[in-house]
C-alpha cells in the first residue's frame, strides 16, 4: 500500500478513508469505536489523543462540499499529537468527517460537488438530505433553518433524526468534562460562538468566548496574514437554529463551544468557487487553524485551572 504520510496527503484533497487511515497511525492516536453509523451504512469514525484532565471534541466535514475542513481537521491532528505540552492539559476527540456519505459524493464522478447535506433521502421528493447543522436538539426548526425538503438548510422531519447529529450528541455526552467544541466549516473566515438563533442579547459565558475567539484570530493573522472575523454566531454572519453550537453550548454544556469557518474569505471568492480552493490551500489552513487552536486552548486551559475547585473554595 501507499504510505501516509503529512508529505504526501496535503498535496490533494483526499477521501474518507485515507484520512482516516492518516489518523489512526499517528502516534498516540487511538482509533475508537465508530461513533455511529450513516444512511448508506458508513462508519462515521472518531478518534483520541491527550492524557490532559479536560476533553476537546472536533469535527471536520459536517457539509459535504466543504473539502477544505476534512482536510484541515487531519492537518491540525497531525500537529497536536506532537504537542506534550497541550496533551498533558487536554485530551482531544477529533471526527474528520460526521458526513462521510455526503462526502463521497460530493467526490464521485456520478454525484454532485456541491452538494450540502446528508444523503438521506426525503419522503415524497426527490431532494436529498437533511442539513445536519439545523438538526440539533435546541430551538430546532425554529427561524434561520428549512421545513422545506429542498433547501439546502432543511432542518429534518424531527430533532436529531439524522443518525450524524444523533450520533455526535451521544458521543459528546458520553464524553467526561468536555469543556471545547470546535466544528470545522467554510468558508468566509470567522470564528463564532453562540447564539445563532437570535441576534440579540450575549451568552452567560460571552467575555470569556470573545476573548478565545479574539485570541484565535490574532493568531491566524500572525501566523498567515488572513483576518478572521469572530464574536456571536448571528451577531457577526446570519441567523441559525438547530446548529451544533447553540447545542453543545446550550443543551450539552460545553462552555467554550465554536464554529470555525475557514479559507477562504468572503471578499475572496464567492458563491460556490468558495467551497473549492486550490489544494495550495490545504497547507496554510491547517498552519493557521493550528496556531488557532493552541492560543484558544492554552487561553481556555488557564481559564480552567484559574477557577478554584468546590473543594478548595472557601
Ligand atoms: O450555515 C451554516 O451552517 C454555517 N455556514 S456554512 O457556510 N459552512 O454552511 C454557519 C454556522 C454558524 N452560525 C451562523 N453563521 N449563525
Ligand atoms: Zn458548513
Amino acid at each position: 500500500p501507499v504510505q501516509l504520510t503529512a508529505a504526501t496527503i496535503f498535496n490533494d484533497w483526499q477521501s474518507y478513508e485515507t484520512l482516516s487511515a492518516f489518523i489512526a497511525g499517528l502516534p498516540g492516536v487511538t482509533q475508537l469505536p465508530s461513533i455511529g453509523k450513516t444512511y448508506q451504512g458508513r462508519d462515521i469514525n472518531a478518534f483520541k489523543f491527550g492524557t490532559g484532565p479536560y476533553a476537546v471534541v472536533f469535527n471536520g466535514g459536517i457539509h459535504a462540499r466543504e473539502w477544505i475542513s476534512p482536510a484541515t481537521t487531519t492537518y491540525v491532528t497531525d500537529q497536536l499529537v506532537k504537542n506534550a505540552d497541550l496533551l498533558k492539559k487536554f485530551t482531544f476527540y477529533v471526527i474528520p468527517v460526521l458526513n462521510p456519505d455526503g462526502y463521497a459524493y460530493t467526490r464521485a464522478a456520478s454525484g454532485q460537488r456541491y452538494h450540502r447535506k446528508n444523503l438521506e433521502p426525503n419522503a415524497g421528493t426527490s431532494c436529498i438530505g437533511t442539513d445536519i447543522n439545523r438538526n440539533f436538539d435546541y430551538m430546532w426548526s425554529k427561524p434561520g433553518a428549512s421545513s422545506d425538503q429542498c433547501s439546502d438548510t432543511y432542518y429534518g422531519k424531527a430533532a436529531l433524526s439524522t443518525a450524524e447529529a444523533s450520533s455526535l450528541s451521544k458521543f459528546i455526552k458520553s464524553i467526561p468534562n468536555t469543556v471545547g467544541y470546535v466544528d470545522l466549516h467554510s468558508y468566509s473566515e470567522m470564528f463564532l460562538f453562540a447564539n445563532g438563533y437570535t441576534c440579540t442579547g450575549q451568552v452567560k459565558d460571552y467575555d470569556t468566548l470573545y476573548k478565545g475567539s479574539k485570541l484565535a484570530a490574532d493568531a491566524i493573522k500572525a501566523t498567515s496574514g488572513e483576518i478572521f472575523k469572530y464574536g456571536g454566531s448571528c451577531a457577526t454572519s446570519y441567523k441559525t437554529s438547530g446548529d451544533t453550537v447553540d447545542y453543545m453550548y446550550n443543551a450539552v454544556g460545553v462552555t467554550y463551544s465554536y464554529t470555525l469557518e475557514l479559507r477562504p474569505n468572503e471578499n475572496a471568492a464567492s458563491g460556490t468557487a468558495g467551497f473549492n480552493p486550490p489544494v495550495s490551500e490545504i497547507i496554510p489552513s491547517g498552519q493557521e487553524t493550528t496556531a488557532a487552536f493552541l492560543a484558544l486552548w492554552n487561553y481556555v486551559y488557564g481559564q480552567l485551572s484559574a477557577t478554584p475547585s468546590p473543594s478548595t473554595s472557601p
